[in-house]
């Protein structure tokens, strides 16, 4: 049904037995249907209680937990948008994410309340609650005395949802809005292409401050009436040992390369698995085949964007749009899902042959609706006929196969984590003795792509590398710091006196080889 609530539409999908468990920890809890629809309905109430303004964003930084969950559902049910926050970022992150979105709930780990209260208080936040991944805290404590019935607040296709803060070159978060018809249709579209079973088990070990966790495995086991075993962080052992309970396993390609350094990875252990699937980042070939002749298993890799939901996909069963094809080829991301229209355009915006590179466009319901507060830089990203640049350059083939073979926005993805150079430089940039500096990717055995850093010196300063880092340390998410750092005399430039990455791509290759 469409123009609904993504709640609604989420829980029209629980069995009918609701006393079935819906979530099992790995600390041995078990959460019902029933469970899930209660706590939510809790909580949307405290929300409702509150009196916030229609569509007040709802900032959640907290450790994984079914409760933060739980907060998710209730604030689609209570009609609110969801703003999750990476657990990692520190101070000067989460007052930027506060002071533009402006958010009038923020919920936080009961560690964090002293710090962040302060910034959201300061930044005209009304209520700030907090809520343990241990379920403790005081989100918990108000919701437990709320009625346990709640109806979902009327939503259409083009209201908002959630916010997913995304940077650019630029290197300031932009928050990417999603819709609940984006959510809806991508969530039907993938059950059906996934083709999820009545007794599919999904193991969910990624994080929930991410589309990848919070939007594509979570509505992926609720939409089908799925249930889900819940890692509250992974771990490659405990993962493998899951296999025999479940059917499907999401992940980044870091999960699986930790996971084939385990003995315990066989094709025994895996036999009961039904799908692996691999996003966020390029899946190498070399562990795409590792996978199959460890397991038997053939990993279905798949392409997205926290602006888009999921665009592309290696066929699960027969794909009859190309001819039934069926082979999930390895180094590809598969062919446009139902709805998405895709495109490769040439320096001239216009389409190129099959077979050759350039920028890939989309369309589709599962597009975002733009950027927060941003409507200039939200222009500057869709054509004049309405596709989104996705900022990836790759081909189609005639076959119909997308390949991603770069990306023309300066972006390092490690572990699955997007890296903005432009914020780290600009960082690196605002020390002492500092006259310039660059941030590039560079290939790394377990992330994939980690970010180093190389730097010019003021005439006459001296800048120590290990005091670079520490100082960035004291600034920055920890994932986004520089795993190694450089000082150098000169940078290679082009002619027009731009710093040429590519080159410092190449001279750096090698460094953890
Ligand atoms: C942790 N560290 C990292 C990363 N993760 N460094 C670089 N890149 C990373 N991704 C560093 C920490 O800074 C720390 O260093 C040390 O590793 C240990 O930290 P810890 O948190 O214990 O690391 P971990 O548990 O080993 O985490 C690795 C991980 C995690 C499990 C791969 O990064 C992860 O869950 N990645 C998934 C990200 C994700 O969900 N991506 C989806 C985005 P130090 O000790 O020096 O501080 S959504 C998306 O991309 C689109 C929509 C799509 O297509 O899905
Ligand atoms: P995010 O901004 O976190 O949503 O990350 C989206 C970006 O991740 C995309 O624009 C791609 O650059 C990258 N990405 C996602 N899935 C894949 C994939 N399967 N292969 C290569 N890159 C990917």
């Amino acid at each position: 049904m469409s123009n609904q609530n993504l709640f609604a539409a989420l829980r029209d999908a629980f069995p009918a037995d609701l006393d079935r468990t819906a979530v099992e920890t790995d600390d041995g809890l078990n959460h019902s249907w029933r469970d899930l629809d209660r706590a939510s309905a809790m909580m949307a109430n405290l929300l409702d209680s509150l009196d916030l303004p229609p569509a007040s964003r709802i900032a959640v930084q907290v450790e994984k937990s079914v409760e933060a969950m739980v907060l998710y559902l209730a604030t689609l049910r209570a009609g609110h948008v969801f703003l999750p926050l990476n657990t990692a970022y520190q101070s000067a992150e989460i007052e930027y994410f506060i002071g533009n979105a402006e958010p009038a709930v923020v919920v936080c780990s009961p560690k964090n309340f002293g710090w962040v209260s302060k910034i959201a208080f300061t930044a005209g936040t009304r209520s700030v609650f907090t809520l343990g991944d241990d379920r403790t805290g005081s989100l918990l404590e108000r919701a437990s005395h709320m009625s346990d019935r709640h109806t979902p607040a009327v939503k259409g296709d083009n209201d908002l949802a959630a916010i997913l803060y995304t940077s650019g070159t630029t290197g300031r978060s932009k928050g990417a809005m999603l819709t609940h018809g984006n959510m809806r249709s991508n969530a039907v579209m993938l059950r059906d292409y996934w083709r999820w079973q009545s007794d599919d088990v999904l193991i969910h070990a990624l994080p929930i401050f991410h589309v990848h966790g919070l939007f594509v495995a979570i509505h992926g086991a609720l939409i089908n009436g799925s249930k889900i075993i819940w890692l509250s962080k992974f771990d490659p052992k405990l993962v493998i040992a899951k296999f025999p309970q479940a059917t499907v396993f999401m992940g980044v390609p870091t999960l699986y390369v930790r996971m084939l350094a385990e003995p315990s990875l066989t094709k025994a252990q895996a036999a009961q698995m039904r799908l692996f699937i691999a996003g966020s980042a390029p899946l190498l070939m070399e562990t795409f085949k590792d996978w199959q002749d460890r397991t038997g298993h053939t990993i279905l890799e798949r392409y997205g964007m926290s602006e888009t939901v999921m665009l592309t996909s290696n066929p699960c069963g027969p794909d009859v749009r190309y001819g039934g094809a069926t082979e999930r080829r390895g180094g590809t991301v598969g062919f446009p899902l139902p709805g998405v229209a895709l495109r490769v355009t040439g320096d001239d915006g216009q389409p190129v042959p099959a077979g050759e590179i350039g920028g890939i466009q989309v369309q589709g319901p599962n597009v975002f609706k733009g950027y927060w507060r941003m409507p200039e830089k939200t222009a500057e990203e869709f054509t004049a006929d309405g596709f989104f640049k996705t900022g990836d350059v790759g081909k189609v083939g005639n076959d119909g196969y997308v390949t991603i073979v770069g990306r023309s926005k300066d972006l390092i993805i490690s572990g699955g984590y997007n890296v903005y150079p432009a914020e780290i430089e600009a960082t690196i940039n605002d020390m002492p003795g500092v006259a310039e500096s660059a941030v590039i990717g560079v290939p790394h055995p377990d992330f994939g792509e980690v970010g180093v850093a190389v730097i010019i010196a003021k005439q006459g300063a001296v800048v120590e590398p290990d005091r670079v880092i520490a100082t960035l340390k004291s600034q920055l998410a920890n994932f986004k710091i520089p795993k190694r750092c450089w000082v150098v005399d000169e940078l290679p430039r082009n002619t027009m006196g731009k710093v040429q990455k590519n080159l410092l791509r190449e001279q750096y290759k090698g460094s953890f080889a």
